[in-house]
């Protein structure tokens, strides 16, 4: 690959001084290039190839066991004040984080390969898409990028000879868990990760560039990057509605993302597409003056456990073909994989997913897992039988509807609609949710995370919040309609109290009514709760109306513990922001107190 761009030369002989790598190999996308990859990583054990006849172009691999999801307390924002990054954010000043970095970097690829891989978030002459080089020392990573992004040739074209790009570095170095580090300089669209080999930590496209360093060049250049899923909801009449939705990590946006309608809405000849499901950039289309979305990612890095025929047959099978598969559980019977919810009948000869062999069967039942709870596929969009014709147009989807939801045992209501775009903002800017696998610490606990980006906003919350506020003045009339849904409301005695998954349909379909005007709602504190009898629950035979009702009570107790709670409380919580809160979400906020009292 011939590399004529100045920028791209200079820091790539400043970054082969400081890692010292024996060789440097350039990422051309080539698919005979990467066939060698996967060879030489099958050779030293990095890959497992799976069964060629059940699954082709499959493999597996596994993480060091302290290396199995993301890092929120490694992870910085190091923008020149402490300000810019804002009170949720780990800081730390530029100058001394580099000097840290170069410290631990200084030869890390010594005896190693550094791979140089450009990619496009986005498509080639997109007015949305970015383009970014990685280089790393692991043969997975570049594996990963192949499906997740459009990598190589096609993205030095896009650079040219004087394009600028995200610069990412990442060395595996040797995954020392003190040293892990990833770290982000917005102002120099710069990323540094070191010591992880794991996702949203090493797929520096991903979470670091897509959404840190892009939300903080879409406050600059006037645009979103969220961390959102994108579908299109197909009527029988044949228009098509598109809707983006922002659910914290292993919350359901992958799941909701490729739902497949209930069977008398199929019969009606209601359909869903799916454009993406983790990362949405938005802009403000200036020749109608519309919200557009694209998803910047080309495959899917999901969840697989809770995964299966069930529940998302659409991303089991773009699982099928071309797929990596992390800490998952391999049958050894035909060299296929396994994970708790695939189906009930774990396999007998498997090794579990830090490599030890084991009775299936007998480990499942003594209640051990056989899959992390975090195991992960990375499987390219284009497998998916539902992926919206949509899904690569170069100038987005119009969106009708943002979701904002979460995991709430308690308090959150099935669905509710904001009043306008300001309450909307603060809807979002207030949401909470139940930690889960996706990043390391306690599973369970309920933490404030606005727009589920408190781990991937690249600046100050409280500027991010006034961003949206623009936004939002910008779009007017034509801006989409905010709610917000909860599907994981339990009972008393710890029962979802809604099915879920592919019955998700039924709220997005009030969800469209709403936004064409076509049904009525009660305005109660929160803003707008559906009649229950307006969510459909035709062929849910467990299901009452006063279930639905049950559903969607709102206990004003619960609502103003929620606020006032002195740990996890709102009020607590926008405190920490100080002047920086913008005064629109204060007013909301003494709004919400008002209506509750
Ligand atoms: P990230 O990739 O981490 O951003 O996660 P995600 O938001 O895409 O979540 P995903 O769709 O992978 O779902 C995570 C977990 O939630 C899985 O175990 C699912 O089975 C479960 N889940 C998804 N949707 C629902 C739902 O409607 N109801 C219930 N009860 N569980 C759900
Ligand atoms: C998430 O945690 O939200 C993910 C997985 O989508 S990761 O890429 O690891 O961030
Ligand atoms: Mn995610």
């Amino acid at each position: 690959m011939e590399i004529k761009n100045q920028k791209v030369l200079t820091w790539l002989e400043e970054m082969k001084a400081l890692c010292k790598p024996d060789n440097v190999v350039f990422i051309d996308g080539s698919e005979a290039q990467l066939e060698e990859l996967r060879k030489e990583a099958v050779a030293t054990g990095e890959m497992i190839k799976l069964n060629q006849e059940k699954l082709p172009g499959c493999y597996y691999h596994r993480t060091a066991e302290n290396d199995v999801a993301r890092v929120e307390d490694r992870t910085f924002i190091c923008t020149p004040t402490e300000e810019e990054a804002g009170p949720i954010n780990n800081w730390m000043a530029p100058d001394e984080m580099y000097a840290k970095l170069k410290a631990l970097y200084d030869g890390s690829m010594k005896g190693r390969t550094m791979y140089v891989i450009p990619f496009i978030m986005g498509t080639p002459n997109s007015p949305f898409s970015k383009v970014g080089i990685e280089l790393t020392d692991s043969i997975y990573v570049v594996l990963n990028m192949g499906i997740m992004t459009r990598m190589g040739q096609v993205a030095m074209n896009e650079i040219g000879e004087n394009g600028d790009f995200t610069k990412c570095l990442h060395s595996k170095k040797d995954v020392n868990p003190e040293e892990r580090y990833i770290v982000h300089f917005p102002q120099d669209n710069t990323i540094w990760s070191i010591n992880s080999a794991y996702g949203g930590n090493v797929l520096l496209g991903k979470k670091c560039l897509a959404l840190r360093i892009a939300s903080y060049l879409g406050k600059q250049e006037g645009w979103f990057a969220e961390h959102m899923l994108i579908l299109g909801l197909e009527n029988p009449e044949g228009e098509v509605h598109y809707i983006c939705a922002a659910f914290p990590s292993a919350c359901g946006k992958t799941n909701l993302a490729m739902l497949i309608p209930p069977e008398y809405l199929k019969k009606k000849g209601y359909k869903v597409w799916t454009v993406g499901d983790d990362i949405a950039w938005l802009r403000i289309n200036p020749e109608d003056g519309k919200l557009y979305a694209i998803n910047p990612e080309a495959g899917f890095f999901g969840v697989a456990p809770g995964t299966s025929e069930k529940t998302n047959f659409n991303a089991l099978a773009a699982t099928k073909k071309g797929t990596i598969f992390t800490n998952v559980a391999i049958n050894n019977e035909d060299m296929t994989v396994w994970w708790e919810g695939l189906d009930k009948n774990p396999p007998s000869d498997a090794t579990e997913w830090k490599g030890a062999k084991v009775d299936g069967k007998a480990y499942t039942a003594e209640g051990n897992k056989l899959a992390h709870p975090n195991s992960r596929f990375t499987a390219p969009a284009a497998n998916c039988p539902c992926i919206s014709k949509e899904f690569e147009n170069p100038n987005g989807v119009p969106v009708s509807a943002i979701i904002f939801g979460g995991r709430r045992a308690k308090c959150a209501p099935l669905v509710y609609q904001s009043r306008d775009w300001q309450h909307g903002t603060f809807v979002g800017a207030t949401m909470a949710s139940e930690t889960t696998a996706a990043a390391t610490g306690a599973v369970g606990v309920v933490r404030r995370d606005p727009m589920a980006m408190k781990p991937f906003v690249g600046y100050n919350m409280a500027t991010y919040w006034g961003h949206w506020l623009e936004m939002g003045k910008k779009l007017g009339e034509n801006a989409p309609k905010i709610f917000h849904v909860n599907w994981f409301r339990k009972d008393d005695d710890g029962n979802f109290m809604w099915p879920g998954f592919g019955d998700n349909m039924r709220v997005l379909l009030w969800i469209l009514d709403r936004c064409a005007g076509k049904v009525d709602a009660d305005e109660c504190a929160i803003g707008y709760v559906p009649k229950p009898e307006d969510i459909d629950i035709t062929d849910l035979d467990e299901m009452s109306v006063e279930d639905v009702k049950a559903l969607l009570t709102i206990d004003k107790a619960e609502w103003l513990k929620d606020i006032e709670d002195p740990e996890t409380g709102i009020k607590k919580y926008f405190a920490q922001f100080g002047d920086k809160l913008p005064k629109e979400m204060a007013d909301e906020l003494a709004k919400l107190e008002a209506n509750l009292s």
